[in-house]
């Protein structure tokens, strides 16, 4: 579209919008202040370069699509590419099996700022924050599927000294880039059948825990996400929902990050953030896609991502989320999974902030509840999009699918040169 067309869109947009008291300059504003997190995963389908190669923890991504960035420069580059195309505030997200060791022999419960330092410069030089996440997976040292909650003293401690280094390292990137770092706490430990002892695990993982945030660092926002169930450990999750809400409200400063693909698949995750924020400053998220028994579909814009949009904005949470991506797709090409997921996140965020919801609020509380539900219905087809053109306008990123053909250049261009 030329750019007088968008403006064109743009003015017609705003006259609807301000008929609802829906200020469109102001919706603009405030979801390009809102950081999305980018995590680096997507792009080499959670390999890391670590060397060992693949991917283990009751996560699994599948699709052979060619392209797969196999360094630090790689992946590096793709996540550049994926920038230029999404509007708005970004992060990224980094998992310490993206060290770079520069040939030395360290393992990862030794790693200082040292096997990070290309990334804090690199995002330096962006001019955008970090967010970080030891690593509990694809390891040697996970035994028989466990680290914090392992029997085994020597596992559990070498994965207390792993998130001890880790907290370290996500205290430098929220020195070196101004802005706190997330660092969050995944782990894949669980039982394939149904386990003889489900407390004994918690109480390990509860000291583990202990011991790990025990060193109170500036900047860094600590968060522990729970899992209903992984690849292989199907019957018990140690860090189950219970556990982690009970250890986040138990634990100043450690807050529970939901992931939206870590529940029943009829719970609502909308539902859940105004109950977190009801006894939370912070509000930390992975949204991802469920299907079936797994999470980590690329982000589409579905009623699920809206609603969790909308309870964001209208909880007045924008400043208190902590919005993560996480999926993981091999079978598109990478990068666009980036940009599709992203790109959906913030229109989602945009279509929240589209919403006259104060209006609606009022509704619900007389009781008008015929009209509400007309309302919330004949707003879905106000013209957002318009809105959204005019702000990939202004941020100088293709504003439709115009995009996909850079992508594809850069597909013959750069990632048909990865053998
Ligand atoms: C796994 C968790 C976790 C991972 C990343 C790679 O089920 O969602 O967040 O996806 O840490
Ligand atoms: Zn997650």
């Amino acid at each position: 579209m030329s750019s007088e067309r968008i403006r064109k869109g743009y003015e017609y947009a705003k006259e609807v919008y301000a008929a609802y008291g829906v200020d469109v300059d102001a919706a603009i504003e405030r979801i390009d202040a809102i950081p999305v997190s980018m995590h680096c995963w997507q792009g080499d389908d959670v390999i890391g370069f670590e060397g060992t190669g693949s991917l283990t923890g009751g996560i699994q991504t599948t699709g052979n699509y060619p392209g797969r960035a196999r360094t630090a420069e790689e992946l590096r580059g793709d996540i550049d590419f994926a920038m230029t195309m999404i509007p708005g505030e970004t992060k990224l997200n980094l998992h310490a099996s993206y060290a770079e060791k520069h040939g030395k022999d360290i393992d990862r419960d030794q790693y200082t700022i040292a096997e990070f330092q290309n990334w804090a410069d690199w995002a330096k030089a962006k001019g955008i924050g970090m967010d970080f996440n030891p690593t509990f997976f694809s390891h040697p040292m996970v035994k028989d599927n466990l680290t914090l909650s392992s029997p085994d003293e020597a596992v559990r401690a070498y994965w207390i000294r792993h998130a001890v280094a880790c907290r370290r390292i996500a205290a430098y990137f929220a020195r070196e880039l101004g802005t706190h770092c997330l660092c969050n706490i995944w782990i894949p430990d669980g039982y394939k059948d149904v386990p003889a002892d489900r407390l004994s695990p918690r109480l390990r993982l509860r000291d583990s825990l202990d011991q790990i945030f025990a060193e109170p660092l500036p900047g860094v926002i600590d968060s522990v996400e729970s899992k209903f169930f992984g690849i292989g450990l199907e019957a018990y999750t140690v860090g189950s929902s219970e556990f982690y809400a009970n250890y986040a409200a138990t634990h100043p400063g450690v807050y529970n990050l939901m992931d939206s693909g870590h529940y029943h698949p009829e719970e609502s995750i909308a539902d859940k953030i105004p109950a977190q924020l009801a006894f939370y400053d912070k509000l930390p998220l992975h949204v991802t896609r469920p299907m079936h028994w797994d999470s980590d579909h690329v982000v589409t814009l579905t009623d699920d991502l809206r609603g969790i949009a909308d309870e964001i904005v209208r909880c007045n949470a924008c400043d208190k989320a902590l919005i993560g991506l996480d999926f993981f797709d091999g079978s598109i090409n990478r990068v666009a999974a980036w940009v599709i997921g992203t790109r959906n996140m913030q229109k989602a965020l945009l279509l929240a902030l589209l919403t006259p919801h104060q209006a609606l609020a009022e509704l619900q509380d007389s009781c008008r509840f015929t009209e509400l539900l007309t309302l919330q219905e004949e707003y879905k087809s106000l013209p957002w999009g318009e809105v959204w053109a005019e702000y990939c306008r202004r941020q100088d990123v293709p504003e439709n699918e115009k995009w996909l053909s850079a992508v594809q250049q850069y597909e013959r261009q750069v990632l048909a040169e990865r053998k």
